[in-house]
């Protein structure tokens, strides 16, 4: 940090009230801003963590319809139960309002009305669908239709077969999700904001002046500003939240992505309003230059964080820019993608059922495995050796062996430090850098390296005991051990400090059976945290073994789910299965087989240069004069080539298998392509990549498919 802040305004994703909050959000999102508010917390530091429900948006009201009740209790439902589980789960938020707040809704009007009266927005009539039966404009995601690239069924947004996202007048036959009706297009008139003005602003504040956030992050945004930056409207027809404040808007709402941000600052209003002592005022959280805003977002939150919220504060005036954004990755589950529909997720309000008081062993998997520079995978088994391999093994065990030995000798009064020998010394020296350490991960937002220095604390304690051997030693030399276990009380009570951000209750139970107050920060690696002569409380194991039925018993829930998954996509698979290859008829001999020997070897960082995906095959033909090549357009997920091109069309790949396969047999297929490899002109036209297939004995090929779908665009490794 160059600039002195006074203050910290620390906000989270304030999560859709519209189901609850899965392992993926508290990974990315609300385990690692906790953890950097109880830090500066504990250092000290003045800082407002704000949270919240987002209630508005078309999800909501999907949900709604689904269940057959009104949006309202739709979020009062939601709203309270993501409230009660991030209390228990121990997620520290200052504040956790909601964006149907009635301060809220007058905070989003005024700011949007001061915009609209400072003629910073644009008025813009487009046309849109609308469904004559209920007299209501249609958003993207309640239009269904034929995909006019491949022909299956695709939402108004996005075809979800092909990948490619779609505007909704693309589709063919436009009809009603909800009714079926077919729809007409009619003009409506919107408020947009026009971030093309702000092009060379954000260019200016991101991209040259944030070069430390994070690659993905900044990464995300440089796509975005190559991208030539487009007016997104900032209004929605739609009867579900905050009415835009215009004369002749009736029936218009504030788009959810203009009110949602705008919560975090109601929510530190109301905060203010009700202990001004305590808080001040809004303004200086939001307002005053020497306060320091960070924003803790998943990485789909990106855009609207780094970019279009910016644009609404600097069109505004008056505010501060975010100082950092540390967005995270994506978490999968058991190897596949956290999905709500397909309820493959775990959930946080049914793992506080099942798990009862075992928040921080769940709190420290997240942060191990934290999908902080690419995605990750949380699998039930590396929970269970985090718990029983880590927490209990180390963590619990050191702390376990230095309290058990306490009692044992010194009827757990704390015993005097005697002379020092080298290994002391050397023991003391390692664990006084660990402040150091974990301070400089912490203020980089690296979680998991600096939850890994904290148990390095915990380890070097337990090589301490092991090799000092207090047990053998009591009987030549009870002094000794006096020393011995001074020390490890001194690192037992470091251990409470360090792990305090990362497992608040831990360190809670810890404080109670070391029988002090929580120590701040500062007292970090000193070895004078605990005097002689003090009485310790009554020992309790920190952390308990989880046994196998208790995984168990999640794993076959997933095995359900699974299950049940498959069998409402079977009429699907049924399809795809009608469409075989035709296999060649030959039947190889034995004798045949040309078994290639393996190359030399090459390092796991060899590998990683290339980018190898998963493809749609949205159409395939011969190339004309050629019988060797086929020419594929690919929805690739809207990759953008190394090369800084295309990202939104069909990406043209040409490959030597026409004596193969049939170019009909292919469409619709899933295959794996090399998406970095330099596009290369071959037959006159250009190939922006390579389809992988497997060489049969007798040298024909089989493309490499994936062994279910998956979304075009999915990396291969
Ligand atoms: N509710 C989207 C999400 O949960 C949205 C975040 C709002 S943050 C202002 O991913
Ligand atoms: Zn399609």
């Amino acid at each position: 940090m160059e600039k002195k802040f006074k203050r910290t305004t620390v906000t989270s994703a304030l999560p859709y009230a519209n189901g609850g909050v899965h392992i993926g959000h508290l990974a990315g999102v609300y385990v690692p801003a906790d953890i950097y508010v109880r830090y500066l917390r504990l250092k000290g530091e003045d800082v407002m963590f704000i949270g919240g429900s987002d209630e508005h948006g078309v999800p909501v009201t999907q949900r709604a319809r689904k269940e057959g009740i009104t949006p309202q209790q739709v979020v009062d439902r939601y709203h309270k139960m993501i409230k009660d589980s991030f209390e228990e789960f121990g997620i520290s938020f200052d504040v956790y309002s909601r964006t149907t707040s009635a301060t809220h809704h007058q905070f989003a009007s005024d700011f949007f009305r001061k915009l609209y009266d400072d003629g910073k927005l644009i008025e813009r009539t487009t046309k849109q669908f609308y469904d004559e039966a209920t007299g209501t404009f249609k958003t993207d995601r309640d239009i269904v239709g034929e995909c006019p690239y491949c022909h299956n069924e695709a939402n108004g947004d996005q075809c979800e077969k092909c990948g490619r996202d779609l505007d909704p007048t693309e589709l063919i036959n436009p009809r009603s999700k909800e009714s079926g009706a077919q729809l007409v297009l009619r003009d409506t008139t919107n408020w947009f904001l026009p971030l093309n003005e702000y092009e060379g602003w954000l260019k200016q504040w991101i991209l040259e002046g944030h070069k430390e956030w994070r690659s993905n992050v900044y990464g995300q945004c440089k796509s975005w500003l190559d991208m030539e930056l487009q007016p997104r409207a900032m209004t929605r027809d739609l009867d579900w939240g905050i009415p835009v404040p215009v004369e002749g808007a009736e029936g218009k709402v504030l788009y959810v992505w203009f009110d949602a941000p705008i919560g975090y600052i109601s929510n530190t209003k109301e905060l203010c309003e009700s202990n001004p002592q305590r808080w001040g005022t809004w303004q200086q959280w939001w307002q005053q230059e020497d306060t320091r805003l960070v924003h803790f977002i998943g990485k789909d939150n990106i855009v609207f964080h780094c970019i279009i919220f910016p644009v609404m504060m600097k069109a505004h005036g008056g505010y501060i820019m975010p100082d950092n954004v540390p967005a995270n990755e994506f978490l999968n589950l058991e190897g596949d993608k956290i999905s709500t529909s397909r309820n493959w997720a775990v959930w946080l309000h049914e793992y506080l059922r099942d798990f009862p008081g075992k928040q921080d062993v769940l709190r420290y998997a997240l942060t191990a495995s934290a999908p902080e520079t690419k995605d990750n995978d949380f699998t039930w088994a590396e929970f269970q050796a985090r718990n029983n391999n880590e927490l209990v093994a180390v963590y619990g065990n050191f702390v376990n062996r230095a309290l058990q030995l306490t009692q044992k000798y010194y009827e757990g009064v704390v015993p005097a430090c005697g002379e020092l020998t080298d290994y002391d010394r050397e023991t003391i020296a390692e664990f006084k850098d660990v402040k150091q350490k974990v301070e400089n991960l912490l203020d980089n937002f690296k979680f998991r390296d600096a939850q890994k220095e904290a148990m390095n604390l915990a380890r070097i304690g337990n090589k301490y005991i092991a090799d000092c051997e207090p047990w053998k030693v009591i009987k030549t030399d009870p002094e000794r051990v006096k020393t011995i276990i001074n020390i490890s009380l001194q690192l037992t009570a470091n251990l409470a400090i360090a792990f305090e951000p990362f497992l608040p209750f831990s360190s809670k139970k810890l404080y109670q059976m070391l029988n002090v107050e929580p120590l701040g920060w500062e007292n970090l690696g000193s070895t004078e945290l605990l005097k002689a002569g003090h009485q310790l409380a009554k020992p309790e194991l920190l952390f308990e073994k989880i046994e196998d039925e208790a995984i168990q018993a999640q794993m076959d829930r997933l095995e359900r789910i699974k299950k049940e998954n498959a069998q409402s996509s079977e009429s699907y698979q049924a399809g795809l299965n009608g469409q075989v290859v035709k296999g060649e008829d030959e039947v190889n001999e034995a004798a045949n087989v040309k078994v290639e020997p393996v190359k030399p070897e090459v390092t796991f960082d060899d590998f990683e240069k290339l980018d190898i995906r998963v493809g749609t095959v949205v159409s395939c033909e011969k190339v004309k004069k050629s019988n060797k090549l086929l020419k594929f357009e690919i929805a690739d997920g809207e990759l953008t080539s190394p090369s800084g091109e295309d990202g939104k069309g069909l990406r043209t790949i040409l490959s030597g298998i026409a004596q193969h396969y049939q170019p009909e047999d292919l469409v619709g297929k899933q295959v794996c392509f090399i998406a970095n490899f330099p596009p290369r002109k071959m037959m006159g036209l250009e190939s922006q990549g390579m389809i992988l297939s497997a060489v049969d004995a007798d040298g024909s090929l089989s493309v490499i498919t994936p062994q279910r779908e998956v979304k075009p665009g999915s990396q291969v490794g």
